[in-house]
């Protein structure tokens, strides 16, 4: 949470110096019964850089429980690496979808 802010002696409010830490964000994938698991595999490999094994062990988890974690980010890298994967799911024709929320 925010310090309320700092006065000095003539009760004038002292400049923050020290920057808040960026919030971070969950990247999530959802599972449905249409998009391919090697198409999943793909998205976990080249948009969140993890490696095959990774890839295929998160894909799963996803399949087998419903949701998965596919990264942690600053609010602007998961907003770009969540629109990335709906916009290479849409022009595949598959209907994977990606949320994000507060770490
Ligand atoms: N359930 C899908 C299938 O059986 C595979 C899948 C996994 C889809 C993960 C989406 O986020 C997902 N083809």
């Amino acid at each position: 949470m925010a310090d309320p802010p700092r006065k000095d002696e003539q009760g004038e409010t002292l400049t923050k110096t020290r920057l808040e830490k960026p919030k971070k964000y969950k990247v999530l994938l959802l599972n449905d019964d249409y998009t391919s698991m090697e198409f999943v595999v793909f998205i976990l490999t080249k948009v969140f850089r993890h490696s095959a094994a990774a890839a295929s062990r998160i894909m799963l988890h996803i399949h087998n429980s419903g949701v998965g974690l596919a990264g942690i980010y600053t609010r602007e890298i998961a907003e770009t690496r969540c629109a990335q994967v709906m916009q290479l799911a849409s022009e595949n024709g598959h209907p994977l979808q990606c949320t994000m929320e507060e770490e």
